[in-house]
């Protein structure tokens, strides 16, 4: 049972649109995150520690890889179901939820969809337990909203590859046991290789004095003349689709994810606004917080409602990759105002530990940046209305 004060805002009664399966699935992981995560997560960010305890927890709930089949150890689950999974773990911390997006939709989702069955049958059922860890390297110190240019490359040596190149602001890469690379081979195509922590000349150093996702283990992944075993390139896919496909399931995550942090900022100035007295008043009694908590709810239900006819496409395998782009785009942006603006609530209290807005506000400036910037995404979804690429 939660003993959170935590009251999650449904002003549309969006939940009359979810299934009894969707909210079931969403109680376990609101339960977990109350009793797992809340009590610890301010000391974590403080520390700017990863807990790694929690990662068999996240594979007991069903956290990784939700929607995979049962047999590589998924839990065969709907697209809506893995969006309220992320909902409830951002509204932890955007860390735990980044753990559990890269290692779904970066690390399973293309080992499952264009990995062979060997490997499937190898990494998967690990992942889902969190036996492993995974993350995913595409974005390098020179080309980060340009992967194309990347300049990471494998060559054949016969009965092996060799890999060399360096990638940076890796999720998951000082913890990992394994990263799913993308690199160029000798005709220039963008592959997918599965590289093993502990091969010769492979490194994950970690990214220090990080503002934002404190909580998150962020590295670089370094290959100095690494051999990679040539059963670990991923055989069904080449070019640049391949990491932006795993990109579209992310993003899609990432949209109902943020929605769980802007939820808890929203509840957190609410109540705060009714305990606390200035002028003689609450200060819920103010206009201008007023305003505030009126535009926070409003935002709030539309990216709800946004994100719920999303996952409805993405199940029915119709959701366009600047559909999810939008989502992403305005979703993010939503959370970093209401956090913002719930800061202000609290006044001098909002930038305590005490409170999670302000660790929710300082993680959200990565969301908004990883997976896609803001303004990426902006040029995705103009180039998809005019036909006009502006990214040139
Ligand atoms: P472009 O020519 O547009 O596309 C190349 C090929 O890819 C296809 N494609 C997609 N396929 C599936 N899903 C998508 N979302 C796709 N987007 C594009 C496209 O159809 C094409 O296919 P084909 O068959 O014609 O070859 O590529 P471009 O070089 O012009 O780049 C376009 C651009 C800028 C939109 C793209 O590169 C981009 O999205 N840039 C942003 C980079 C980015 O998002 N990086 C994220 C790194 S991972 C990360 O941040 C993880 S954080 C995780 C966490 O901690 O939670
Ligand atoms: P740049 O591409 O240098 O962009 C800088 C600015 O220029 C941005 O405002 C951008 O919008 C703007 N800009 C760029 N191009 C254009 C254009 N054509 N038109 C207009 N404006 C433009 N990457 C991974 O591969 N795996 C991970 O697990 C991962 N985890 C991350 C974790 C964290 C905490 C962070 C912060 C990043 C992570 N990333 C990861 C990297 C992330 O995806 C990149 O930071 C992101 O894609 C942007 O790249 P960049 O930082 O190099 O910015």
């Amino acid at each position: 049972m939660s003993t959170s004060r935590y009251n999650s805002p449904d002003y549309y009664q969006v939940d009359e649109l979810l299934t009894d399966e969707q909210k079931l699935v969403r109680g376990a992981v609101r339960d977990w995150v109350n009793r797992a995560v809340i009590p610890i997560i301010e000391e974590a960010n403080q520390k700017c520690e990863f807990p790694m305890h929690i990662v068999k927890e996240l594979g007991e709930i069903g956290a990784f890889g939700p929607y995979m089949p049962m047999e590589y150890g998924g839990s065969g689950l709907d697209q809506v179901s893995y969006g309220l999974i992320m909902q409830e773990l951002e509204r932890g911390d955007s860390s735990i939820r980044s753990m559990a997006s890269v290692q779904s939709s970066l690390v399973m989702y293309p080992i499952y969809k264009y990995g062979s069955e060997e490997q499937r049958k190898k990494y998967l059922p690990k992942l889902a337990t969190g036996e492993l860890i995974g993350a995913f390297g595409l974005t390098e110190p020179n080309y980060g909203s340009d992967p194309g240019g990347m300049l990471s490359r494998f060559s054949d040596e016969g009965d092996h590859y060799l890999l060399n190149g360096t990638k940076m602001w890796i999720t998951n890469a000082p913890i990992s046991d394994i990263s799913i690379v993308w690199a160029k081979d000798e005709t220039d195509t963008v592959r997918g290789l599965i590289v093993e922590r502990g091969m010769e000349g492979f490194k994950a150093p970690v990214t220090l004095r990080k503002w934002s996702l404190r909580a998150s283990s962020t590295g670089e992944l370094v290959f100095d003349n690494v051999k990679v075993p040539k059963e670990n390139l991923l055989p069904g896919v080449k070019g640049l689709k391949g990491p932006l496909s795993c990109l579209s399931s992310a993003r899609f995550g990432i949209a109902w994810g943020v929605i769980g942090a802007a939820m808890d900022c929203y509840d957190t100035a609410l109540q705060y606004s009714k305990e606390r007295i200035q002028f003689n008043k609450p200060i819920s009694a103010f206009q201008l917080t007023q305003r505030k908590l009126a535009e926070m709810i409003t935002e709030i239900t539309k990216a709800q409602l946004l994100a719920w006819r999303l996952g409805i496409l993405y199940n029915e395998e119709r959701a366009r990759p600047a559909q999810i782009s939008l989502a992403k785009k305005n979703n993010v942006e939503m959370a970093l105002i209401i956090a913002r603006e719930a800061r202000q609530i609290l006044g001098a209290m909002g930038i305590t530990g005490d409170f999670p807005v302000m660790r929710h506000m300082m993680n959200l400036e990565s969301v908004i940046t990883y997976e896609g910037t803001h303004d990426i995404h902006l040029l995705i979804i103009g180039l998809d209305i005019t036909g006009e690429s502006a990214f040139y």
